[in-house]
Order: structure tokens, then sequence, then C-alpha cells
């Protein structure tokens, strides 16, 4: 243990690599990425969260919980497995539209079903009627569209004998320990079999049994890396000498980005998770990230613009937005997905220049009728409406000793009818006459200071 000054520093063996900002272009990538897809699919997609006729109004994936599904009869879905209306290029094309720069997709699900042909268990796509290397018609299907894909594993795996949620005895430590040499296996083979994958998300980390084991988590890491030099890890993996998760006990973060903002952000000023990468995870119904057929699901499907607001908002804070996707059990995309991904990627289509390889604005705070966000590489500074104001006027407070010198709309809603100086650093814009709808602009500005070099004296502006 070491102290500096207050602060102690606890030496450990399996906590932080980097605290969480690599600089190297594998993780530039990442972020300049921005916004990503997510994919739950496996065999809890062919029930769609209903069960002997009745439905869970729980997350589909996990049916075979909440509705007690008889470990035997789960595991017979496997033979309903067809993807007969499985299309990677289908997949890819609705991602692309969407304006998605990744995909993450689900390998293994807690219920221990593999999308990939395991040499480690039965329990995989390659003994059911589908009998198709999927992750790999995916990779090349996403890939050659320029998306990059990543892995889901689930280290949580209700199947595997030797799973324990906790380790109360010897028994225990035995069989757990036969479990882990299982799953490093099994992502040996993923990273082995797949080497273009991006990253890996890792899921299924919080019981007692793996928080025990954070030498086990830093040998994944460690072995994944080594396998696949530049690969990305998620915060969700780690576990350190003692059990902490995501940040280690001296609080420095532990993998290549933070992950654990699922179905929630960050408060918009909360700009203390710009210190580091990270990423929200996001359903587009209320809860469900399998496929679920029932209204319980279906109800609750978020709107478009509400989508753009959240990719709007991760950025604004310099993160990323995962938006999870559920296709059907046969592999069909739910048209209701579909319609959704058009339209978030019709607004991505205008306004990508202000989201794609831009992360937070240090000193411009949002001001509720939006974001702002700034291009890493220039420093553009752009302004996001998301919540046009009904006054039809959007004032933008700028950091002091700013002013507006110009700006040009990101859209075809046109210009602002006036742009007036209120006071010093805040100015105004009448949007009324813009067409309906988000607006965006690249905003010009100037220091107050020598405003005059710049441009000639504001008549609206008393001087
Ligand atoms: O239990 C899982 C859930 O099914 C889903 O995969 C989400 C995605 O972030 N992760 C777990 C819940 O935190």
């Amino acid at each position: 243990m070491d102290t500096r000054g207050d602060n102690v520093t606890l030496q450990l063996n399996y906590g932080t690599n980097d605290g969480g900002r690599r600089r190297d272009a594998a993780m530039a990538r990442f972020r300049a990425h921005r916004f990503g897809q997510f994919i739950h699919w496996g065999l809890y997609s062919i029930p769609g969260g209903r069960w002997d006729g009745q439905d869970i109004d729980f997350a589909a994936e996990f049916l075979p919980r909440m509705a007690k599904v008889p470990p035997a009869e789960w595991e017979a879905l496997a033979g309903q497995f067809t993807a007969e209306a499985f299309d990677a290029e289908a997949w890819a094309d609705t991602a692309a539209a969407m304006g998605a720069k990744y995909m993450t997709i689900t390998t293994k699900h807690h219920d221990g079903f593999c999308l990939w042909p395991s040499a480690e268990t039965d329990f995989h796509i390659g003994n059911t009627p589908a009998g198709r290397d999927v992750l790999a018609e995916l990779i090349a299907a996403y890939e050659a569209r320029g998306i990059d894909v990543n892995f889901y594993y689930s280290v949580l795996d209700w199947h595997h004998p030797d799973w324990r949620y906790q380790l109360e005895n010897d028994d225990d430590e035995a069989a757990f320990a036969r479990y882990l040499d299982f799953a490093m296996k099994q992502l040996a083979e993923l990273a082995q079999r797949y080497p273009s994958v991006k990253a890996f998300w890792f899921d299924g980390t919080w019981d007692e049994s793996v928080k025990k084991n954070g030498e086990w988590t830093w040998q994944v890491e460690r072995m994944l890396k080594d396998t696949i030099p530049g690969v990305i890890v998620n915060s969700r993996l780690r576990a350190d000498d003692h059990g902490a998760r995501h940040f280690d006990s001296n609080g420095e973060l532990m993998g290549d980005y933070e992950s654990g903002y699922e179905r929630r952000l960050p408060e918009p000023w909360d700009v203390s998770v710009t210190a580091r990468d990270w990423e929200a995870c996001m359903t587009i119904s209320q809860a469900s990230w399998g496929y679920h057929q029932g209204d319980w699901a279906a109800d609750t499907i978020k709107h478009p613009l509400d989508v753009v607001d959240m990719i709007a908002h991760c950025t604004s804070l310099g993160g990323n937005l995962l938006l999870n996707f559920g296709p059907r059990g046969d592999g069909s995309l739910q048209p209701v997905e579909q319609e959704l991904a058009a339209r978030v990627g019709d607004w991505l289509t205008e306004f990508g220049e202000a989201i794609y390889g831009c992360g937070h604005a240090p000193g411009w705070s949002p001001q509720g009728w939006g974001y702002f966000t700034r291009n890493d590489t220039d420093g553009t500074i752009f302004a996001l409406v998301t919540r046009l104001p009904v006054s039809g006027r959007v004032r933008i407070q700028l950091p002091n000793g700013l002013g507006l010198a110009g700006l040009r709309s990101l859209s075809v809603s046109g210009e602002p009818a006036s742009m007036r100086e209120l006071a010093e650093s805040v100015v105004e814009l009448d949007v009324s006459q813009c067409s309906p709808g988000p607006l965006g602009f690249a905003l010009t500005t100037m220091r107050l200071d020598n405003r005059d070099a710049l441009r000639e004296p504001n008549p609206d502006v008393l001087t």
C-alpha cells in the first residue's frame, strides 16, 4: 500500500491497466464511431417472451428463468433454430441505413447457447437445423459495409453444470474452476476463429463466484489482447483483487471503456464521465433485449427522435450509444425496429457531422434545447437542437469571453431568421421559420475582446 498525501493507493495485482483512456488507433476508431447496433439473438428469440401461452412481463431472454422452463425443454428449442429467415446482408443493410458504425452480437447469452460451433459444448448452432456459421456471415456482411463487429459474451451460464453463483465449499471451488477453464477456452475459440473482431463486450459477471476470480478476469483480458492486438474490452469483465468491478479498489477504470450505463444515460451536465471512454446500451422497447412478441414490449417502442436525442446526449459527454435490436427466432428483423433504424439514419445523414469523430465540448453546457458537441480533430463546435423550444427561439449561452461570429445549418431546415446578441456571450436564434424537426448548426466563434477585428458592429446590440 502507498500513501500519497491523503490518497492511499492500494497495491493491486489485478487492478486497472490504463484507467480507461487508451490513445491508440483502435480505441480512437471506436471512440469516433459514437453509435453502434447491439443484437440479442438466440434460442430465447424463438418463444419471444411467451411460454405455454403465457407472456412474461420481463425481458424475453430471461424466459427460461421467469417461466421456470425445464432445462431439457429449453435445450429442445435448439431443434427449432432454423435461421430460415436469417439474412446477414439484410441485417447489415439495416445497420448501414441507421448510420451504425459497429455492431455487437450475443455470441452466448446467459442460457449458454452458442452462436458458433464451439468445441467446448454440444449446445451450439452447429447442432441445430440452421447449421450455419452465422457469426462468419455477419462479419463478412457488416465489414463489407465498413461496419466493425464486436462480440458479446455472457460469463454467467445457466446451462453449464459447473456454473456456480457462490463458492461455498471445495466442491464449488473445483466445479467453478472447471467452468472458468471452459469459458477461457470458448473465448480463445472466438478470438482465434474470428480475428477481425474489434471488441469483446462482457456481461454476467456480477455474481460472487466471478468477483472472487479477479485473476481469471485479468487473464482473459490478457489472452484476448495477446490473440488480437488492439482488441477492446469493456469494463464489465474485470474484478480486482478485492472483487471490485468496473472501477478497481483505487477508483481506476478496468477495461478500455466504462459500460455501466444500461437503459439510462449520465445526467447531461455530468462532465465527470468525460474523464474516460464510455458506452451506454439501450433497448428499443422499454426493457426487453431479446425479441418479445407480447404487448408488454410492443407497446413501449421508443420514438426515433428520442433515440437521436440519446445519440446527441452521449456524444456531448464523450460517450457512445449502443442501440439494441431483437431479431425474431427465424432470423427475421422486426419491421418496427427496421422503421426506427431508417428514421434514425435519416437524422444521422443530416447531422452525423456533429456526431462521428466528435465528443465533449468543454465549457459548453447543455441548455435544454439540445447539446453541444465538438469535432475531436478540428475543434468545430456544433449545436444540436433535439428539443425545439415552442417559442421558436434558441438561446445560446457561449463560454464566457466568446461571441458567435456566424453559423452554418447542418440540414435543409434552413438558416435562422435572425441571430441576435442579447448580452456578452448570449445569442438568440430565431428558428421559427426553419422547417419543423431537429436542427443543427456548426458555430463560428470569436473572442469578444477583439470582436471589431472580426465583424461589423451588430446594430441590434446597444454598444
Ligand atoms: O441480463 C443481461 C440482459 O439480458 C442484457 O443482455 C443486458 C444488456 O446490457 N445485460 C444484462 C443485464 O444487465
